[in-house]
């Protein structure tokens, strides 16, 4: 079958100069053509319609990406602000506009302890717990079934140490939430894959890699059904070095997929995404790679000016050493 992104890639392409839908257009080259190139399926970024409203975003997403996350829209604050009621309108508009643009989805994210609603914080029966956690994780999955190409199931499951964190849902239901929460996610939507999210799995040997790799593996052997490891790799300056041997090391977790999911990088060194792009070309499980918000006024580090576009809406030095490393 052919990708909708492939189709829009082959038709839209060789007019992108003419074509008014990328009339903004500023980067040279789109880094989601080239790393498709070199067989991955996207290279995306996370908006939402505050974002694609504004300034030159939805046009620098057209041109140069080929997948988006929402940023804040599918988390539970916004999803499920009471029990049972649910909003839709900004997360709506991420899924129809990346369907009308031609963008895959990451669905961000179902099971996370921050940005999570006082009423389920204050859930303290397990029943209870589990029935919203399920009655949760299925209405959003069915809400964009078949949409979603991978969803973010669990998001910050583990402590620095490599121990679970001690969430609500961990200390409510304990250690089984995570299974719950995959089977139920396959269940509500079986063509999604599934992935476990997290932060600081940019060097192999520290402890919390080490445990993702253990328990994930454990946990698969054990019939839960994760599809995929995403490594966020919010990167502190020289950061991207270990990514390489770290991203091929959650790889030997052997789930099918591994991703990264939240890239950015404090200062912005070309040096850090060279390394972080490499490291995805270098491991064959690698589908791809997701920065984290567009221009770096909009990010939500935006005083270390991390991402690839600067405050004019200009890609900077390394958007462009991207393009070289990738052609
Ligand atoms: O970028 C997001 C920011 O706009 C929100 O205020 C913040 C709230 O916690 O979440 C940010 O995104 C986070 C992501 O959902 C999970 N990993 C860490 C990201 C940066 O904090």
């Amino acid at each position: 079958m052919v990708r909708p992104t492939t189709l829009f890639t082959i038709l839209l392409a060789p007019f992108a100069s003419a074509n008014p839908l990328l009339a903004g257009r500023q980067a040279a080259a789109s880094i989601n053509d080239l790393i498709k190139t070199h067989g991955k399926l996207y290279f995306g970024v996370a908006t939402d319609e505050n974002r694609l409203t504004a300034n030159t975003n939805a046009a620098i997403i057209r041109a140069d990406f080929g997948q988006v996350t929402p940023e804040n829209s599918m988390k539970w604050d916004a999803t499920e602000p009471f029990r049972g009621s649910f909003n839709f309108a900004n997360a709506d508009y991420l899924v129809n506009w990346a369907q009308q643009n031609g963008k895959l989805i990451r669905g961000h994210t179902l099971v996370w302890h921050s940005q999570l609603p006082s009423w389920v914080s204050a859930i303290t029966d397990r029943n209870t717990m589990i029935d919203v956690m399920k009655n949760h994780i299925t209405t959003l999955m069915t809400r964009y079934k078949g949409k979603i190409y991978a969803w973010d199931v669990v998001n910050e499951i583990f402590n620095e140490d490599g121990s679970l964190r001690q969430s609500v849902f961990y200390n409510v239901i304990g250690e089984e939430y995570i299974s719950i929460a995959f089977q139920t996610a396959r269940a509500a939507d079986p063509n999604a894959k599934l992935y476990i999210n997290d932060y600081n799995l940019d060097t192999a040997s520290y402890a919390k890699t080490q445990a993702m790799v253990s328990r994930v593996k454990a946990w698969r052997a054990a019939g839960i059904p994760i599809d995929g490891i995403g490594s966020q790799t919010h990167l502190s300056a020289g950061g991207g070095a270990g990514v390489p041997t770290a991203l091929q090391y959650l790889a030997t977790a052997g789930t099918p997929e591994v991703a990264v999911t939240e890239l950015d990088v404090a200062t912005g060194d070309p040096t850090d995404y060279v390394d972080v792009v490499n490291a995805c070309l270098s491991v064959p499980s690698c589908v791809g790679i997701t920065v984290w918000g567009v221009a770096d006024p909009d990010s939500w580090r935006a005083s270390t000016t991390p991402l690839l576009f600067d405050a004019s809406y200009q890609p900077k030095p390394a958007y462009n050493a991207i393009v070289d490393a990738l052609r």
